[in-house]
């Protein structure tokens, strides 16, 4: 069932400069959101997704215009490859009404609809049946739009994703499950938490039609999510698409990692950073990357300081929008 993906051919060039960009856009973004957390400017609990980045550009570029997604507690990347604007994100962050929740949700919280982005999800797995519910709303109404849920390792062990792989099967909807196995749940590594090594023998359980890829390479993600894609469009049924990833952080800001070895983390750091790897691969001349750096430094400042001149919400305002 399962198959291992490889590119099938190179994108252009400036393809995967557009890309590195993005990708670079979510690390210092990222990085910035970690500096003003630990200078106390930022309210809440974060989790960045540093190492991660080449499977939200991979997968959100892959997706036509109408398709939506549902992501997790680790959201900031998926949401601006979603399209959000970084001035948007990090205005909520800081609890602004400039903000994509207009300052209702936060980190966890984030939600862009006019984007397709039906939001991230403090609750582990609690994307996954959002996004069956579209996709059989896409499929009654025959549009010919795909709903994509990320989430975790962790959440292959909650009933939420079991129930979601279930009735997405059952229903033959167009749905793509994006498996973002970064090899930790918080603080458990997959050996302590998983009862099975492949996580993409979770497809089989239901008859799912899987993949299984590289998410440290770009190009790879894009293709299979593609493939992933067309497949559901297409009304052949659901796709699980298995990448593994790395996060080269911890699992909150502030963590200290105690549950792993310091070496683990260089290691993975020397050897499986996607925005290193794309960036040596294109070769690209230092005068390029470095005009690259300062564009997206441009953009990040931009944002804080957008956010910082956001609209503090009214007390009165608190029980706006809840329904029950
Ligand atoms: C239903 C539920 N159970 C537990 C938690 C606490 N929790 C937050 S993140 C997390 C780990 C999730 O791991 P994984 O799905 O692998 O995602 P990752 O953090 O690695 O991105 C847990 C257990 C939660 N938020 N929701």
């Amino acid at each position: 069932m399962a198959t291992a993906e490889k590119k099938s051919h190179a994108l252009a060039p400036d393809t995967l400069k557009d890309f590195l960009r993005e990708m670079l856009l979510i690390r210092r973004f990222e990085e910035m959101v970690e500096e003003r957390f630990r200078a106390g400017e930022l309210p809440g609990f974060l989790h960045v997704a540093i190492g991660q980045e080449a499977v939200a550009v991979g997968v959100c570029r892959a997706l036509d215009d109408g398709d939506v997604i549902a992501s997790t507690h680790r959201a900031h990347g998926h949401t601006l490859a979603k399209g959000t604007h970084p001035n948007e994100l990090m205005a909520e962050l800081y609890g602004k009404i400039e903000g994509c929740s207009h300052g209702y949700g936060g980190s966890m919280h984030l939600y862009d609809v006019e984007r397709g982005n039906l939001g991230a999800n403090a609750v582990v797995g609690g994307g996954l049946p959002a996004i069956v519910g579209s996709a059989l709303a896409f499929k009654l109404r025959s549009e010919p739009r795909v709903a994509v849920a990320f989430f975790g390792d962790g959440a292959t062990n909650i009933g939420t994703f079991h129930e979601s792989m279930n009735l997405a099967q059952l229903w033959g909807v167009p749905a793509v499950f994006v498996l973002e196995n970064n090899h930790y749940a918080e603080s458990t590594p997959a050996k302590q938490q998983l009862p099975i090594d492949d996580l993409t023998k979770r497809a089989d359980a239901y008859g799912m039609h899987a993949m299984k890829i590289d998410g440290q390479d770009v190009e790879v993600v894009y293709h299979a999510a593609k493939k992933a894609l067309k497949h559901a469009r297409d009304g052949k049924g659901p796709v699980f698409l298995h990448v593994e990833t790395y996060r080269l952080t911890g699992h909150y800001i502030g963590d200290p990692q105690v549950y792993r070895p310091k070496e683990e983390v260089r290691e993975l750091r020397r050897t499986q950073d996607p925005v290193e790897k794309l960036r040596s691969a294109l070769e690209l001349p230092d005068g390029e990357w470095e005009a690259m750096e300062r564009e997206v430094a441009e953009i990040v400042e931009g944002s804080v300081e957008f956010a910082k001149a956001g609209t503090d919400p009214k007390p009165e305002d608190a029980l706006k929008n809840i329904y029950a």
